[in-house]
């Protein structure tokens, strides 16, 4: 029998690993994802949209395998030659990515949403998910940290997420809305799944659940909502997200990640997948009321990422 419609809700690298599973498994067409645009930001003129363009290199076989963002056999004479003008070299842009933020940028320019700009880059990039940005209008995140506030970028690439962290804020947020073919998707019901990839909680996932009237969505839709946890025996998959979590006075560990969305969305989770190294902690998460799967999350290989995918799709509403 064939299956429905999937629904991902991802931040860049760690993410994209699980979304690349899902989309070995499932039939064509069938993977729809939401991706954070709170690290989206403009820069050198640019429109940049890191996590967007880390799933589309990802899903199309284009990305950096050491870096995880950006492109594989990357150079980076633009940026050498922008150093020796002083100009800004903080963020690193290479010469082949240049040409999708360019074309990104020029296309807005000329009226066209951020969904229609993308749907057409996957086209053209041969991706065949639907990769959506969480709304056409901006969100920035702002990083409050005990130096002040950050853009996102600057906490996150220029300061090397250095300063502790206090808060977090979306500006931006109150007029962001879903695209209308998420909104659609999530109308429907075809979709079968949502997964909440392991992405950071904070800074990846936080802004999309706070697009006005998503999360009420995911969590009202019949679809079982499965979130991989991002904290793997006391670390981050990827990411600052163990050392935000310290600095924000929690245990590093996939109890509090549960806590944090239990709290925050209440009822929205109804599957927690943690690692099989966590395995000790299923009472106290399925004591927050949701149904806990203990399975190996960490994603080395393309088999890693495929049987992680197939095992957060086998979860149904009990
Ligand atoms: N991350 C870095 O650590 N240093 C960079 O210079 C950098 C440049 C960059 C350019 C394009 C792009 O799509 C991503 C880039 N990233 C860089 C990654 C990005 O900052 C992060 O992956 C996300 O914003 C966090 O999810």
């Amino acid at each position: 029998m064939g299956r429905g419609a999937v629904l991902a809700l991802s931040g860049g690298v760690g993410g994209a690993k699980l979304c690349l599973g899902l989309a070995g498994v499932l039939p064509a067409g069938q993977l729809h994802v939401l991706a954070n645009t709170g690290d989206d930001f403009d820069h050198l003129g640019l429109r940049i949209c890191p996590d967007i363009d880390t799933l589309l290199y990802t899903l199309s076989g284009r990305s950096s395998r050491a870096r995880g963002w950006g492109l594989e056999g990357e150079t980076w004479q633009v940026m050498a030659a922008l150093d020796q003008l002083g100009g800004e070299t903080w963020f690193r842009l290479g010469d082949r990515d240049l040409a999708t933020h360019l074309w990104r940028t020029q296309q807005l320019a000329l009226g066209r949403s951020l969904t229609d700009v993308i749907a057409e880059l996957a086209g053209r990039l041969g991706v065949d998910a639907a990769v959506y940005p969480m709304s056409d209008t901006p969100v920035r995140t702002t990083v409050q940290t005990v130096q002040g506030p950050l853009p996102f970028q600057r906490y996150f690439v220029e300061q090397q997420c250095a300063p502790a962290v206090e808060s977090f804020s979306f500006e931006g947020i109150g007029a962001a809305s879903l695209p209308a073919a998420a909104s659609a998707l999530l109308a429907s019901t075809a979709l079968e799944t949502i997964v909440i990839c392991p992405s950071n909680p904070y800074v990846s996932i936080d802004p999309i659940l706070a697009v006005p009237g998503c999360w009420t969505a995911l969590r009202d839709h019949r679809a079982p909502v499965v979130l991989v946890s991002p904290i793997v025996a006391g670390a981050a998959l990827k990411g600052p997200a163990a050392k935000m979590m310290a600095e924000l006075g929690l245990a590093v560990s996939a109890v509090a990640v549960a806590r944090h969305y239990s709290e925050r969305y209440p009822g929205l989770l109804d599957h927690f997948v943690i690692d099989r190294s966590d395995a000790k902690l299923a009472t106290e998460i399925e004591a927050m009321g949701m149904q806990v799967t203990v399975t190996q999350t960490v994603m080395s290989s393309l088999a890693d990422k495929q049987r992680l995918a197939g095992n957060c799709l086998a979860l149904e509403n009990s």
